[in-house]
Formats: C-alpha cells, sequence, structure tokens
C-alpha cells in the first residue's frame, strides 16, 4: 500500500508513475468504503484521484495554491496533504470536514460549499501574491456544472485581462448534480468533439492561453 505512507505531497513527488496508478486506485478504495459508511461526495472525487496525483506531482503545494471549487472534489487533496488517516482509519472519519478547511490545513485556503467560487477567490490571491512582489502559482480548479454560474464568469472575466500568473483548470466532465443548461454547454461540447481543436474556443476569446487534455485520468 502506497496510501499509508503518504504524509505530505514530497512522499507524492518520490513515486514513480506505477506507483502513483497504484495510489490513485487505493485512495479510491479507501473513498468508496469511507463514504458508503459515512456519506459524502462519490463522483467528483473518485473522477480527480490521478489529476490531484498530478497537480501535487508538478507543483509545490502550500507554497503553490489550489483553489477548489465547491471543494466537494478535495477528498483526495486531503489524503495527499497529511490528513489520510480521516479516510483510512473509521474512527477517524469525522476528523476532516467534506470541504476545504484552513482549520484542517495549511493546504486549503477558503471554506468553500457553494459552486462558482474558485476563479474569483483565486485570481484574489494570485493580485496579492503580486502586489507582495511573489513567485507562487495559483491554481483554480472548476468543474463545467459551476462554470456557468455568475461568479466563475466574473473570475474568468477578470482572469482574461489579468496579467500574471494564474491557472485555471476546467474538469470538464460533462456531469452536475442535474443537467447542465445554457450556451457556454454548447461550446464546451464542440471543444470535447474538436479535441480543444474548434476554433470557436471561450476561453480564449476570453483571452487566456488555452491547453486541451483529452483524458484526465491518465496520469502520463
Ligand atoms: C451556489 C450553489 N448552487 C448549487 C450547489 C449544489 N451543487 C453542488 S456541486 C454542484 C455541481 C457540480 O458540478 P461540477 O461543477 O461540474 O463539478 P463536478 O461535480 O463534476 O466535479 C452543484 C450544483 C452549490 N453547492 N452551490
Amino acid at each position: 500500500m502506497y496510501i499509508e505512507k503518504i504524509n505530505s505531497p514530497q512522499d507524492v513527488k518520490a513515486l514513480n508513475t506505477e506507483e502513483m496508478k497504484q495510489l490513485a486506485q487505493e485512495m479510491r478504495t479507501v473513498l468508496i468504503k469511507k463514504l458508503s459508511i459515512h456519506g459524502g461526495h462519490f463522483g467528483p472525487n473518485l473522477g480527480m484521484a490521478e489529476a490531484i496525483i498530478a497537480l501535487h506531482y508538478v507543483f509545490n503545494s502550500p507554497v503553490d495554491k489550489f483553489v477548489f471549487d465547491v471543494s466537494h472534489q478535495s477528498y483526495c487533496h486531503k489524503i495527499l496533504t497529511g490528513r489520510k488517516d480521516a479516510f483510512i482509519f473509521e474512527d477517524k472519519y469525522d476528523d476532516v470536514s467534506g470541504y476545504a478547511n484552513p482549520d484542517e490545513s495549511e493546504h486549503d485556503f477558503f471554506n468553500i460549499g457553494h459552486t462558482s467560487t474558485s476563479v474569483s477567490l483565486a485570481s484574489g490571491l494570485a493580485k496579492a501574491r503580486d502586489l507582495n512582489g511573489g513567485k507562487e502559482n495559483v491554481i483554480a480548479v472548476i468543474g463545467d456544472g459551476s462554470l456557468s454560474g455568475g461568479e466563475a464568469l466574473e473570475g474568468l472575466d477578470y482572469a482574461g485581462e489579468f496579467d500574471g500568473n494564474f491557472i485555471i483548470v476546467v474538469n470538464d466532465n460533462d456531469m452536475s448534480i442535474a443537467e447542465n443548461h445554457g450556451g457556454l454547454y454548447k461550446n464546451l461540447k464542440l471543444l470535447r468533439d474538436t479535441d480543444g481543436k474548434a476554433e470557436c474556443n471561450l476561453f480564449k476569446a476570453m483571452g487566456l492561453d488555452y491547453v486541451f487534455v483529452k483524458d484526465g485520468n491518465d496520469i502520463e
């Protein structure tokens, strides 16, 4: 088991690709058990296991700052940032909340539960960093369902003009609590169907650089 040896993101960085794949599987196994007994968000977390390993492999949390939208997909982030016992041991299940919580860890920056907040909050962190002469990365993670909320659109609008280092990861899994509705989803579908190559691209139109990743569960 790799999960039992992960006490901080530094331990993730020491793993090779095969070990990271195994770790993702172990995280899903403990999540299915905990959430079956305790309740919580299944889908958002099972789907993000590899992506969160990748974020912690590439970036240097908590110097680099992740802001998770809703934060209902942050359980794997919690597992990798010193809180694994709360997912492995039944008597510790209540040691963590189901959402990001700065009182729990220096790797969490906001108490969140509402959708559509991450891009705006993270743009504030990025602006503050620049005012303070900092160099760290700021990364907002947001799902397609949350992307059509007003505050997310304001955040994107701000980010499109922001002249600094700011990364937004859109987890477009075409899944939300209810069906997605609105013009934005036509463009997300077009981008999925064309592997991000369609000329009509709402992110580029906002002034953002854009990289399409087809398979977000592919560790490599
Ligand atoms: C303001 C607000 N409205 C509704 C909800 C209920 N809610 C929780 S998650 C979610 C949608 C999540 O979908 P998505 O952003 O695609 O993320 P995924 O679950 O795919 O990671 C909604 C509507 C909420 N948390 N906050």
